[in-house]
């Protein structure tokens, strides 16, 4: 009887671990991960490429396979937010990066609006950077 009960004590303790263990992941949050520019500025020009990378802040890990739905880039850092420019996917590059081709037509500080979904993850991620294209 006293053995019954100490493998079912250390039964139930493993039962309890494995619920703690697999705690983190069901509690890992859309505000882990984050976008990161990697380069801060372009020629401005046609056809200039831009690389981004996501990343889940808590391991530092690059994060592949993001779904990105929305990009948007203006020039509102420098009062003309109606000067929009088209924003094309690239594929390529490293796991966790994402490159995207577009024209900067003018130099001066241009905003980058991302909003992508993460694999397996609900909600969004949302990152706005300033990229300056130089003359
Ligand atoms: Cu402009």
């Amino acid at each position: 009887m006293k053995s019954f009960d100490y493998s079912r004590a250390v039964r139930t303790a493993l039962i309890g671990m494995a619920v703690f263990g697999t705690a983190p992941a069901a509690l890992a949050d859309i505000k882990d991960y984050e976008f990161q520019l990697v380069d801060q500025s372009v020629q401005a020009g046609p056809d200039k490429i831009v690389t981004v990378r996501l990343v889940n802040k808590k391991t530092g890990k690059p994060v592949p396979d993001a779904v990105i739905f929305a990009t948007r880039l203006d020039m509102a850092p420098d009062g003309m937010r109606e000067m929009v420019t088209k924003v094309a996917s690239v594929p390529g590059g490293e796991p966790g990066t994402y490159r995207f081709k577009a024209n900067f037509n003018m130099a001066g500080r241009w905003q980058l609006s991302l909003g992508a979904k993460v694999q397996g993850e609900t909600g969004t991620v949302e990152s706005k950077f300033v990229i300056t294209a130089q003359k």
